[in-house]
Order: C-alpha cells, then structure tokens, then sequence
C-alpha cells in the first residue's frame, strides 16, 4: 500500500517576485499547486524560517556579497541576501497559496548558526528537522515535491526523502529554480543517479 504526501516547499514570499530572494517565476507556480494540494488528501509544507542576523545571511559577513560561498563548521555555504526573517511578511506564506488543509508546517534554519535547505536535514545533514520520522510513523511512503527553489531546498528535501526511504517524485513544472552557475542541471542530474522521479 502506498500512501502519499504532498510536500510544498517554501511557498513564502521572499521567493517570489517583490520578496528578498526572488526566484524567477516563483508566484505563476501557485495556481498550480493549489491544484495539486487540492488532489492530495495529505499536504505538508515547509517554511523557511531565520531568525535576524542569521549566519546564511552576506549581510553577516562583512566582505562577502550575496551568492557567494564561505566556509562554515559544516562545510561550504552560499550567503544570501536577508530573507525569511521570523515573523516578517517576507517569511509568510504566498498570499496566493491557497492550502487550508495543510497537516503540518515544519519551519527550517531557525539556529542561527546553521542553514537548512532540506526539509529532513539541516546543512550539516545529521540534525534532524523531525520531518522524517513524523511522515514514517504517519505511514507515508511516498513524498511528491514542489515549490521553491528547485535547485536549494526542494532538490535537498528530495534528495533527503530517498535516503530516508521514501520514493520521491519531483514535479518540475510546480518548482522554480535560482540556477546560480548551473545548479539547475546539476540537479536534474543527480535526480536521475538517485532514482529521484522528475515529472
Ligand atoms: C532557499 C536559499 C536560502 C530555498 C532557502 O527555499 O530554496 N534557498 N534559503
Ligand atoms: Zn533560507
């Protein structure tokens, strides 16, 4: 028996046109995932969620511009421009998004020190959000994701969901990617070597 969740990622404002982070296209997605969640009996979403001063953060890091890298404890991380702050309405879910049946939000990047893309993992991928085990023992075994962005947080949330077990579906047409030096393919390409569907 399969059992479905649909998980819309970082559906926030701050993603889409007129946010801080803007991902191209992000707003024309939310019509159709409205659609989709009205199609799936279990929706969950993720919200990125920073608090101020947030170490992803350039603005952190005197000298460093935004979509850049700096080595962290954890490894290499990209600086972005603030955004998500906790309780800003850049960090409010799409005024579009329409998904009053959502079971769950699991909020992300909250420690200051470490960023998470991923809805299971944080960066250092070993701290988990709670995410994986919450949909195990609700019986889920199969996660289809959308959202923002295609290539950060829906691409680790994927990637993250087939090491935890689950089979993974990522539907492109619902995602909008930043593609910063190709990261957009990259991800298309490591979907396939993980048996990651792409719709
Ligand atoms: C994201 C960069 C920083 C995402 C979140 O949702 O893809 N990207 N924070
Ligand atoms: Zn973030």
């Amino acid at each position: 028996m399969t059992k479905t969740v649909l998980l819309i990622v970082d559906m926030q404002n701050d993603f889409c046109p007129g946010g801080r982070l803007a991902v191209k296209g992000g707003e024309e997605i939310a019509s159709l995932i409205n659609i989709m969640a009205r199609q799936h009996e279990h929706v969950v979403l993720t919200q990125d969620w920073h608090p101020l001063g947030h170490s992803s953060f350039a603005s952190q890091h005197p000298g460093h511009e935004p979509f850049t890298q700096v080595e962290m404890p954890y490894g290499m991380q990209t600086l972005w421009p603030d955004h998500c702050v906790i309780g800003s309405k850049g960090a409010d879910f799409h005024y579009t998004l329409d998904v009053p049946h959502a079971e769950a939000i699991i909020r992300k990047g909250f420690r200051k020190s470490i960023d998470s893309y991923s809805a299971f993992f944080e960066n250092d991928h070993t701290t988990p959000t709670g995410l994986g085990g919450y949909l195990k023992e609700r019986g889920f075994t199969n996660v289809t994701c959308v959202g923002l962005a295609f290539d950060y947080c829906v691409r680790y949330s994927a990637e993250d969901a087939k090491v935890l077990g689950f089979e993974v579906e990522v539907v492109e047409r619902a995602t909008r990617a930043i593609d910063l030096a190709g990261t957009a393919e990259f991800t298309r390409q490591s979907f396939r070597e993980r048996g990651i569907i792409l719709k």
